[in-house]
């Protein structure tokens, strides 16, 4: 008696979670390329507002080796951009020139070197729409000239 209440609970439970899944989980895929003239293939990625994930792909589309035109995918508040890119320098090729366990970093992607892409989710919670967001690439001395905005729900 007890147990089927029970299954009978968790049965219901899961129908629900299933159903809003259903109804609002939306993944929004993107993707940018990097060359080896370091450059960025965009200057601007739209969000829309009603993306709850962004699945993003970075694609070298480049033949240059990623010791010498590594390209990777960060994603900073603009006001945090510049200060994350100068630690990420600091943070060295081990630790793909991003700052470990720097809560401004919103997300980053590997480095990828020519021929090679990557691809990363991550979820919109972790941004405010109308927000201003830079992304941007953090091998040393790319992100003067590698960089964008994102705009979600702009
Ligand atoms: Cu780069």
């Amino acid at each position: 008696m007890a147990t089927s209440k029970v299954l009978k609970v968790v049965l219901l439970s899961g129908l629900l979670s299933a159903m809003s899944s259903v109804a609002f989980a939306k993944t929004c895929a993107v993707s940018i390329e990097g060359n080896d003239q370091m450059q960025f293939s965009k200057t601007s990625i739209p969000v829309a507002a009603d993306c709850t994930e962004v699945e993003l792909t970075l694609k070298h589309s480049g033949k240059l080796p990623v010791t010498a035109m590594g390209h990777n995918w960060v994603l900073t508040k603009t006001a945090d951009f510049q200060a994350v890119a100068t630690a990420g320098t600091s943070a060295g090729p081990a630790n793909n020139y991003v700052p470990k366990d720097d809560a401004r970093v919103i997300v980053a992607t590997k480095l990828v070197g020519g021929g090679e892409s990557t691809t990363i989710k991550f979820p919109t919670s972790k941004l405010t729409k109308g927000g201003d967001y830079t992304f941007f690439c953090s091998f040393p001395g790319h992100w003067s000239l590698m960089k964008g905005k994102l705009v979600f729900g702009g």
